[in-house]
């Protein structure tokens, strides 16, 4: 693997997967492969999970870890033939060749404006890095995707499937502020491309781009869809029909316990961070049928499978 910006750069992914749970029985399996190698993280955004677990992932391989915001640097101009004449200090083309020599590896997170539905799934930044990297890159969560995340929610899902076609549900739920696409898309992509058996429901109007959707079944139907679901996995996104428009509005979608007992004694995921009593309620998030935490845990060793991939490529 070159690079990992979608889950579509993983050759298999049920291998990957595989790697994940080796490193999940012994994390110090691989600790020589990054000896003397360095990982990058830049961020432009918050993050708890991903920056935490991939350190740790880098570390258990035995990299070198540099992590730094965005707001620490020089803010980056990414126009070609820009005359930097305004706010932005320094061309991504230099910061790029710059980090080149600096570190191995480099991860990049940067969420979508949501004002411009074709200039973010043009994906600016992570195609710009693309562009003027010679060294591997891993999105930590852009402006469409958020890859990373649903290879963990992918091992979580083998780790806790009773049946071999479980039902996977991706349920809307309502949030106070207008929220990416990337999870869902990345999400829905990743279980389809595992050949897992997918309902997506949400309100009328927030259908997801249908380049991440195809092959699911889309119902607006909340109760419907959790009939008989052995995963339910909750979560905001924000439209992509009326793009960025906030939805705050459908508080009758948040998941509750009596939601939860449609299901076939169904899982609840979500990615985190998570609004309690907004998203989910409490007496799902407290209850042994949450398994958020075994997701975030997995975040570690899915992001070591992928950085070992990674490593392999550049020898
Ligand atoms: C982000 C999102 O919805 O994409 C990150 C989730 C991993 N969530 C928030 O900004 C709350
Ligand atoms: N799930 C996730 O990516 O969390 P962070 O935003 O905290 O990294």
């Amino acid at each position: 693997m070159k690079h990992f910006l979608s889950i579509n750069d993983a050759p298999n992914l049920q291998s990957l997967i595989d790697l994940a749970m080796v490193y999940k029985k012994n994390p110090n399996v691989d600790r020589e492969k990054g000896l003397n190698k360095t990982l990058g993280l830049l961020f432009f955004n918050s993050s708890l999970r991903t920056r935490l677990s991939t350190e740790i992932a880098a570390h258990n391989l035995g990299m070198q870890v540099i992590g730094f915001s965005n707001q620490q640097a020089w803010n980056l101009e990414f126009g070609e033939g820009a005359v930097m004449d305004q706010q932005n200090a320094e061309h991504i083309k230099e910061a790029a060749g710059v980090l080149s020599t600096y570190v191995d590896i480099l991860g990049v997170r940067s969420f979508p404006e949501l004002a411009d539905r074709a200039l973010d799934y043009s994906e600016p930044v992570m195609n710009g890095f693309l562009k003027h990297l010679s060294i591997p890159l891993v999105n930590l969560e852009s402006a469409t995707m958020h890859p990373l995340q649903s290879l963990a929610d992918l091992m979580t899902i083998r780790e806790l499937q009773k049946t071999a076609k479980p039902k996977v549900v991706l349920t809307w739920a309502p949030h106070p502020r207008a929220l990416p696409q990337s999870v869902p898309n990345s999400f829905a992509s990743c279980m389809l491309a595992a050949g897992i058996d997918l309902t997506i429901t949400h309100p009328e109007g927030l259908e997801l781009s249908p380049d991440f959707t195809q092959g699911a079944t889309i119902t607006h139907n909340q109760q419907e869809a959790f009939e008989g679901a052995d995963f339910i996995y909750a979560k905001n996104w924000s439209s992509f029909k009326e793009y960025g428009k906030g939805t705050s509005l459908h508080s009758d979608w948040m998941v509750d316990g009596k939601k939860m007992k449609l299901s076939n004694e169904g899982r609840f995921m979500h990615c985190l961070p998570v609004r309690r009593n907004v998203v989910v309620a409490d007496e799902v998030l407290d209850s042994p049928q949450s398994v958020v935490l075994q997701q975030a845990e997995n975040r570690i060793f899915t992001a070591q499978a992928v950085l070992s991939k990674l490593l392999d490529h550049g020898k």
